[in-house]
């Protein structure tokens, strides 16, 4: 569809004005909000992440596309929060220590609260004890952490030991995800749950939590 590769391409250039304006044309002539997400913004993300793989472009093209990425987001938001009210529980999410990647992070975010769960979203480089307070000052059903580094991975283990010591572990389930985490990963770390994806994430949390 044309509106949806013209959303990809303003994601490459990295022209948030673009993407928002775009986002909200598709919006209006009603394609499917994951469509857009998908076939639109994270199609252009991933021509992003092969040319940085391939020198063909470097750091700062990859921030101003993440940030484009990020203003369509913010608009499909509230759209999806809106279209389910029901309360399925609650949620602490982040990105790991070290870690700066956020947007697949934020779309994890947006599928949750869109399936009713309360999201309480710590933003990036969160270390052990944020998620700890976080999670027991809020009381949550469910931890859920991002990493996009093979190197924060290993901060998801950190994370999972520390939630273990502060006794958490039995009442919160744990499911971790992000671009290098497989199921083996999410086993080796101590999660209780993995998800390759935003939507699966919703799907596999609601398993754990017994609400399927
Ligand atoms: C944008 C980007 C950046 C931006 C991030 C800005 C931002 N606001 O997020 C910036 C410029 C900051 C950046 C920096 C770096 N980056 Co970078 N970056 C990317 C890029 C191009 C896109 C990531 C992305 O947004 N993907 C789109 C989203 C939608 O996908 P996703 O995150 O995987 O999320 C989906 C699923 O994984 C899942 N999911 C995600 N989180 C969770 C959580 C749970 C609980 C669940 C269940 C599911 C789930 O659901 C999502 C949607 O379906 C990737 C390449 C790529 N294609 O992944 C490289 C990439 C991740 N970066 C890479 C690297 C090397 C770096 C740097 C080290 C570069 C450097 N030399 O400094 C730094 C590290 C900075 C740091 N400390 O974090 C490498 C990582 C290699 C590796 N395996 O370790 C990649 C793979 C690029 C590459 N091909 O080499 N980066």
């Amino acid at each position: 569809m044309k509106i949806l590769n013209e959303i990809s391409e303003n994601v490459i250039k990295g022209d948030a004005d673009g993407v928002a304006e775009l986002v909200q044309k598709a919006l209006n002539e009603r394609i499917d909000l994951q469509e857009i997400m998908h076939e639109g913004m994270v199609s252009g993300m991933t021509v992003i992440g092969e040319r940085f793989k391939n020198n063909e472009i470097f750091l700062p093209e990859m921030m101003v596309a993440a940030r484009a990425m990020n203003a369509g987001l913010a608009i499909i938001e509230p759209l999806i929060a809106k279209s389910n009210a029901r309360y399925a529980g609650k949620v602490v999410i982040g990105t790991v220590k070290d870690d700066l990647h956020d947007v697949g992070k934020n779309m994890v975010k947006i599928m949750f609260k869109g399936s009713g769960f309360q999201v309480f979203d710590l933003g990036i480089d969160v270390s052990p004890d944020e998620f700890v307070q976080a999670a027991k000052k809020n009381n949550v059903d469910l931890i859920a952490m991002s990493a996009l580094l093979t190197l924060t991975v290993h901060n998801m283990k950190g994370t999972i030991e520390v939630i273990e010591e502060a006794g958490l572990k039995n009442e919160t389930k744990i499911m971790v995800g992000g671009a290098p985490v497989t199921q083996n990963i999410a086993d080796q770390v101590g999660a209780d749950g993995y998800a390759p994806d935003c939507a699966r994430a919703v799907e596999r949390a609601k398993e754990l939590l017994g609400l399927l």
